[in-house]
């Protein structure tokens, strides 16, 4: 399989280093590869997927993919694609992240494979162990400031202003890749095309090793994600979408992918899942014959689901979208319910007795008695469902969801979550 080809074909090349002398390098046989994800939060977002997703496209190829985890970097913090110094996170924090973070990535690639079993690793191995006379001897002596100064990562802070820590990332980043090699025969690094300063400033580190004369390294970047809408890929309205089903629910995962533009929808199931590109290509003539279906997105949303949550919470995210958009909440379980309206106003009621109007007013669907009058007569509540016109509507009579639930609904889009207690 031609992997280079596969990625390009894909979209997924931005930047490289040789082609003629890549190409021939990857048809020689298995080559060891890396990728770096610091700890700056304590979880992964969509933003990190493209990378392990192409970490991945290897391995599948035959390839030895490395995760490396910047335990020592994501002390310092890289200003690549940063338009402001970060403040520094305390090191007990970074280091939980880091856990974290090494656990998500486990979770990508095969390492029981015997044939091309990938590696993880933490760059506070070697990193956290420096000594600084014999870091600025060994390895600060083999980066010219000058090369330093014209990377873009750096100039286009120059007059907003960086630290010496800042501005060092490059060299550990650099050194990181020396190790791998030494370690593992790391001969690649990959990454967005923010990170194409960091991976030619190593491959010069190496270069310089008297050691290493004449050895071939390599490095491709990806192209960052953008949407033809304009807005930041992997936003929505409440914020980042996360890999961890804590943080974005796998039913919020499956709708982020689902709300895809039609003009983006290929371009995503391209970098996103493994699809061939001749069942891509099946996708593409479906948009404009049967528009409006929005079947490519259904296949986006699918596949990227069960990819990074599995099936069990792919089947959950698609019957919590049935239930939504079609009707039939009441066939939803506790656990259903509850990740389907993560992210609505809720409340808790002790007394069954409670009367419609206070019901409403509890769960926040209006501000005064006046207001659930008004809005149940005019006809725009719903419990789980059916309308309600009925001031007197007795809410102990009204059957609950899993025992538990009612599902207020006021208008087309506004859901509230009430949670008996008895
Ligand atoms: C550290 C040590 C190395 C090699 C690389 C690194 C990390 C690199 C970096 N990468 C970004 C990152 O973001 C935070 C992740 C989530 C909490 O800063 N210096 O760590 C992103 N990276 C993936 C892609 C990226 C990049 O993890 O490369 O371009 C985003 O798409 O921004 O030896």
């Amino acid at each position: 399989m031609d992997i280079f080809r596969d990625l390009q074909d894909r979209g997924l090349v931005y930047q490289h280093t040789d082609e003629e002398t890549l190409r021939k390098r990857l048809a020689q046989g298995p080559i060891t590869l890396y990728c770096g994800f610091d700890p700056t939060a304590d979880s992964l977002h969509i933003g990190s997927l493209l990378p392990i997703l192409v970490l991945k496209r290897f391995q599948l190829a035959g390839h030895i993919p490395i995760a490396l985890v910047g335990g020592g970097t994501g002390l310092i913090g890289d200003p690549s694609g940063k338009v402001a110094e970060r403040t520094l996170n305390p090191q007990a924090v970074v280091e939980q992240w880091a856990t974290k973070i090494k656990a998500q990535l486990e979770h990508f690639l095969d390492f029981e494979t015997k044939e091309s079993p990938a590696i993880l690793a933490n760059n506070y191995d070697w990193l956290g162990s420096l000594q600084v006379i014999e870091f600025l001897r060994d390895i600060g002596k083999n980066f010219p400031v000058g090369t330093m100064l014209a990377k873009d990562s750096v100039e286009t802070r120059m007059d907003k202003g960086i630290s010496y820590t800042e501005f060092s990332y490059m060299i550990l980043q650099s050194y990181d890749y020396l190790k791998l090699n030494e370690i593992y025969g790391c001969e690649m690094q990959v990454g967005g095309s923010d990170q194409w300063g960091n991976i030619t400033a190593g491959i010069d580190l190496i270069r310089r090793n008297s050691v290493n004369q004449g050895k071939e390294m390599y490095g491709l970047t990806m192209p960052l994600v953008m949407k033809s809408d304009g807005v930041k890929f992997g936003k929505t309205e409440s914020g980042t979408v996360w890999l961890d089903a804590e943080k974005t629910s796998p039913y919020k995962f499956y709708q982020f992918w689902m709300n895809t533009d039609d003009r983006d929808v290929i371009k995503f199931i391209k970098f996103f899942t493994f699809l061939t590109l001749e069942e891509i290509a099946v996708l593409e003539e479906g948009i404009e014959k049967e528009a409006g279906k929005r079947t490519a997105q259904r296949t986006l949303a699918v596949e990227v689901t069960r990819i990074v949550h599995g099936q069990d919470a792919l089947d959950r995210a698609e019957r919590i979208s049935k239930a939504l958009f079609g009707g039939g909440l009441s066939k939803l379980s506790a656990m259903e319910v509850e990740e389907g309206f993560s992210q609505v106003p809720s409340a808790t009621i002790d007394h069954p007795q409670i009367g419609i109007v206070d019901l409403l007013i509890q769960a926040g669907a209006v501000t005064s008695k006046r207001q659930a009058r008004e809005a149940i007569e005019s006809g725009s509540i719903y419990i789980n469902d059916i309308r309600v016109t009925d001031v007197e509507t007795s809410v102990p009579q009204i059957e609950r969801l899993d025992g538990k639930y009612l599902v207020i609904r006021r208008g087309k889009k506004n859901y509230y979550l009430i949670k008996f207690n008895q």
